[in-house]
C-alpha cells in the first residue's frame, strides 16, 4: 500500500498519477481508512468474524474474465459514489488504485497490491480503477444486509445521513 495526493493531470485514469506527495497512514486515519497486509486469508476470515461480516464474493476485473465489457466495468467503477456502510475490500491478485476525496476535497490515491486489506468508512466519496496491469481479483466482504449500492455524487448524496455522520466524525 502507499498513498499519495493524485496529480490530477490529464491522461488514462489507470496511469499512477503520483505527484510525489506523499500521504501518511496519519492522514488515512483521520479520514477514517484503516489498512492493513494479511498474507494469510485466516487473517481476513477474523476481522470478518470480529466486524460481524457474514458474507463475501469475489470479483476479477480483467479483459481476461470480463471481455468486451471490460473498459465499460472500469469507467463505471470510476464514478465517483458513497456507500451507506463501510467498503471491506481484500486484494486476493493483481493491484489497483482507490481514490478517497480528502478534507479539502482533492483526491487521495491509494495503491493496493496482492494481500492489502483495506476498509473505508460509510459516506466517503471515492472511486476504483484498475493500474495499467489491468487486473485485480479482489474479494469483497459485506454483512447479511449489503448496503454497499453506490451512490454516484451528485445533489442529494451530500445530504445523505451516512454522510453527515462521517462529517461529523471526520471533522471531530
Ligand atoms: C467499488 O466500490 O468501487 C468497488 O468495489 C470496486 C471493485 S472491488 C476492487
Ligand atoms: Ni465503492
Amino acid at each position: 500500500m502507499k498513498a499519495y495526493w493524485f496529480d490530477n493531470v490529464p491522461g488514462d485514469q489507470r496511469d499512477p498519477h503520483d505527484s510525489g506527495r506523499e500521504v501518511s497512514p496519519a492522514y488515512l486515519a483521520k479520514l477514517g481508512i484503516l489498512h492493513y497486509n494479511y498474507p494469510n486469508v485466516e487473517d481476513v476470515d477474523a476481522l470478518a468474524s470480529q466486524r460481524s461480516y457474514k458474507n463475501r464474493d469475489e470479483i476479477t476485473i480483467s479483459p481476461k474474465t470480463m471481455g468486451d465489457v471490460y473498459e465499460e466495468k472500469v469507467k463505471t467503477f470510476f464514478h465517483e459514489h458513497l456507500h451507506e456502510d463501510e467498503e471491506i475490500r481484500y486484494i486476493l491478485d493483481g493491484g489497483g488504485f482507490f481514490d478517497v476525496r480528502s478534507e479539502g476535497d482533492d483526491w487521495v490515491r491509494i495503491k493496493l497490491e496482492k494481500h492489502d486489506l483495506m476498509i473505508m468508512p460509510a459516506g466517503i466519496y471515492h472511486r476504483f480503477t484498475t493500474d495499467t496491469e489491468n487486473y485485480t481479483k479482489a474479494m469483497r466482504l459485506f454483512k447479511e444486509d449489503p448496503k454497499w449500492t453506490p451512490l454516484t455524487r451528485g445533489g442529494e448524496t451530500d445530504k445523505n445521513p451516512y454522510r453527515q455522520d462521517y462529517l461529523k466524525t471526520r471533522n471531530g
